[in-house]
């Protein structure tokens, strides 16, 4: 029988890693490394290797689905769309657009997310319309667009292996960039040094020449100590400070006292933060890589703006192998931002609150385009509780797992008057839903994924749409059409991509046949660089000299007490992606990690008398959950750890929603917690038991 072999890319993390889906007679038989491609070079991660189970035929969502009284019940899809048109209209007659949005998803591809700010622009005349990255790296598109003019990954994946330094800075590659985290080791045995800047010992830290275990919450008054020693030590660039920059004075200033305490702050000596000031700033060539650990903070921006200002001090920028390198999370989340799926900017951060802009895409568009920047997601939950927003559509994300105080989310979603969800599983997002759409998987659409080194690569379909599924971008041209709008009338998907071009200069360049060739191209991808652009910043920045800009540190929101007597942080796990929605139907990723866990370090377990793997009890301020405990001294006593991953045991009951106030990240690296034993030898109960509400309920 005739194998088909189709080119596409991996559907979890933001690596990007070249696969080859293997079909015969329409289904899927395997998946396959693509040997030549440029970053994962031959290999796929667990998940990426599972990927087939995640879009398996069973437990997917094939018809539309509406809710009666009854529960849901098959529809058509005229049926579907007509409903969700009749009440947009409704709502919008009634309150108007500001009551409306669209939350886009960063797991389908540039071609959906456009479709998705067209349609809330440019058809429901709002700026409603947000995604993951707003609880994500928010904090990076904020914080380096003010000190570089540009919110990306400054240099490449392949940079690992030019570097004589990795310094990881609050990220847990070989979990959750693994392809990534294995060059890491790779290079780090071929003599590059590894620092490892994280308050668990994490499997690079064990690694690694430092590891400086740092309290949570602590990265400003670290990094502030590590400029000022750099400063004292003329270990600066100098010719880069003063040829590039703008603000040295004021750094200088604002790091004055920067050593006063820190070693009670941090929790690290000053001979070690001393030797990796020296080590940084003296090597030829050091590249930061970060993440969650940086930008999931009340401080989220500002500690993206301390590390920034590290790396300009030390004139680790605009070369290959420097660079300040934000791990950007899921396959095309840096995709949904360049699209422009947040309520500020349009694609290719082109500002809504610029005039000149707008008049751009109304002249384009050939309609009025609204003024006022929009509303965040969270943003969306608050106004909803507050009665002032009432329908929403969703795709591709699954909030009542993943936002941060799931008992808010689920009042809030429980009390919109529309609630429309296309996805490929029943999750628990989907079932409070009015309408449920199917959405065709990654492999059964084309389009294009931006991985976190801004690669836009080509995903090609290789399986029909499963029953009834559509690609997301054309159910969202189907809902434009019905409020008699043709402005999302494409043919196929590289008409969209064609639009995307013409609006988005830093992706004006670029076309299939091209990525095609060259393995993706990399953005800014524009006539004058027709191949793309490996290392941003080269010889200038986006704004001219970029800029130092003194940051303090900031408390974390929620401090332990007596009631509440350890520090939760929330992180993931290698087999388990997101909510869990597509790694959990995989029999071999779930063998690994069945459910949920809480990692607590020994001398805290006996103290409550907690043995490893038994049931606990795990309460916050907002909610109370029960799980397994699993002993490690990864962990320093007093701060325990969660993943997010496991709907019956979910970790957004505990966490909190204080928030960055430039960008609204919520703190989900950092909430105050109490751990209690269970009757020996009994069960964890899932949270629908616990609560006695199943989502069905609330609605
Ligand atoms: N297997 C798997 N891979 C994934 C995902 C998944 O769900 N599963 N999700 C994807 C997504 S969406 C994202 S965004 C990325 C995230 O990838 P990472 O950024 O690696 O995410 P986390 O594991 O949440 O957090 C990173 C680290 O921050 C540390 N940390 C906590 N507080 C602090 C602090 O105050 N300072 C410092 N320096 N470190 C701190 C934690 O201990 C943790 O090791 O992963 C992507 N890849
Ligand atoms: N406590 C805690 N919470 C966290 C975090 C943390 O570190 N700690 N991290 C946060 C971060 S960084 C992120 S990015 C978020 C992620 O949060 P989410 O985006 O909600 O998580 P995912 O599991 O990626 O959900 C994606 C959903 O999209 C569906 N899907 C996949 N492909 C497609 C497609 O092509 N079309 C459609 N329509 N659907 C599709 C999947 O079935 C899945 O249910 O979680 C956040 N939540
Ligand atoms: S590293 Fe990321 S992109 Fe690569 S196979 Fe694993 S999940 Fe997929
Ligand atoms: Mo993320």
């Amino acid at each position: 029988m005739a194998t088909k072999v189709t080119t596409t890319i991996c559907p979890f993390c933001g690596v990007g890693c070249g696969m080859n889906l293997l079909t015969e007679k329409n289904r899927l038989i395997s998946v396959e490394p693509q040997i030549d491609h440029p970053i994962s070079r031959g290999q796929l991660c667990a998940k990426g290797w599972s990927s087939a189970y995640g879009i398996d035929p069973k437990d997917r969502i094939t018809h539309p689905l509406i809710r009666t009284p009854q529960g849901f019940r098959q529809t058509s899809w005229n049926k579907a769309l007509e409903t969700v048109a009749a009440r947009l209209k409704q709502i919008m007659e009634e309150t108007g657009p500001q009551a409306i949005g669209i939350i886009s998803s960063a797991r389908a591809t540039n071609e959906d997310n456009y479709a998705a700010q067209k349609l809330a622009r440019a058809v429901l005349k709002t700026n409603n319309i947000d995604h993951c990255a707003r609880i994500c790296h928010s904090p990076t598109v904020a914080g380096l667009n003010q000190t570089l003019g540009s919110g990306a990954m400054t240099n490449s994946a392949e940079d690992i292996f030019e570097t004589d330094l990795v310094l990881v800075f609050g990220a847990d590659p070989t979990e959750n960039h693994s392809i990534l985290g294995g060059h890491i080791i790779r290079a780090h045995l071929e003599g590059t040094q590894l620092i490892v800047v994280d308050p668990r010992r994490t499997r690079l830290a064990k690694l690694a020449d430092t590891h400086l275990q740092l309290k949570p919450g602590s990265n400003i008054a670290l990094l502030n100590a590590i400029i000022k020693i750099i400063l004292d030590n003329r270990w600066q660039d100098k010719k880069f400070l003063d040829q590039r920059c703008e603000g040295l004075a004021q750094l200088t200033a604002s790091v004055a006292n920067a050593l006063e305490g820190v070693e009670k702050t941090t929790g690290i000596s000053l001979p070690k933060i001393e030797a990796v000031a020296k080590a940084y700033s003296q090597s030829k060539r050091a590249m930061i890589l970060y993440g969650m650990g940086v930008t999931q903070y009340v401080s989220g921006t500002n500690n993206v703006i301390a590390l920034s200002n590290l790396a300009l001090t030390c004139g680790q920028l605009g070369r290959k192998g420097t660079g300040i390198n934000p791990l950007r999370g899921q396959n095309n989340v840096q995709g949904a931002c360049d699209m422009g799926c947040l309520p500020n900017v349009y694609p290719g951060y082109q500002k809504v609150d610029n005039p000149e802009v707008r008049a751009k895409f109304s002249q384009h568009w050939k309609t009025e385009v609204p003024e006022h920047p929009g509303l965040t997601s969270m943003g969306m939950t608050k106004a909803t509780l507050a009665g002032e927003f009432r329908g929403l559509i969703l795709f591709g994300e699954n909030p009542v797992v993943t936002d941060p105080d799931q008992n808010l989310v689920k009042r809030a979603l429980g009390k919109l008057d529309l609630l429309v969800v296309a996805e490929l599983t029943m999750t628990d997002t989907a079932r409070m839903a009015d309408i449920i759409l199917p959405a065709a998987s990654f492999a059964e659409k084309t389009g294009t994924f931006t991985n976190c080194e801004r690669r836009v690569q080509h995903v090609q379909q290789a399986l029909p749409p499963l029953g009834e599924a559509r690609t997301d971008w054309q159910w969202l041209a189907a809902i434009a059409q019905q409020l008699e709008s043709d402005q999302l009338d494409w043919p196929d998907s590289e008409a969209v991509f064609r639009e995307i071009t013409e609006l988005t200069p830093i992706y004006s360049a670029m076309n299939y046949a091209k990525m095609d060739q060259l393995h993706g191209l990399q953005w800014p991808c524009s006539p004058e660089t027709p191949e793309g652009t490996a290392i941003l910043h080269k010889d200038t920045f986006p704004i001219g000299k970029a800029r130092l800009i003194p940051v303090h540190p900031i408390p974390i929101d929620e401090n332990i007490d007596s009631k509440y007597p350890l520090l939760l942080t929330t992180n993931r796990l290698h087999f388990h992606y997101g909510c869990g929605s597509m790694t959990r139907k995989s029999p071999l990723l779930e063998r690994e990690i069945p459910t949920g866990l809480l990692f607590i370090n020994p001398a805290d377990a006996n103290e409550l008398g907690v043995t490893h793997q038994s049931a606990v009890g795990v309460g916050s301020r907002r909610g109370y959950i029960e799980t397994r405990a699993m002993l490690t001294d990864d962990l320093p006593p007093g701060l325990v750890c969660m993943p997010y991953h496991f709907h019956e045991a979910p970790s957004n009951q505990l966490t909190n929603t204080a928030q960055d106030p430039l960008t609204k990240m919520p703190e989900l690296k950092a909430c105050a917690v109490f751990v209690q034993p269970l009757e020996p030898g009994s069960f964890p109960r899932p949270i629908d038991e616990i609560s006695g509400l199943s989502v069905e309920g609330v609605k």
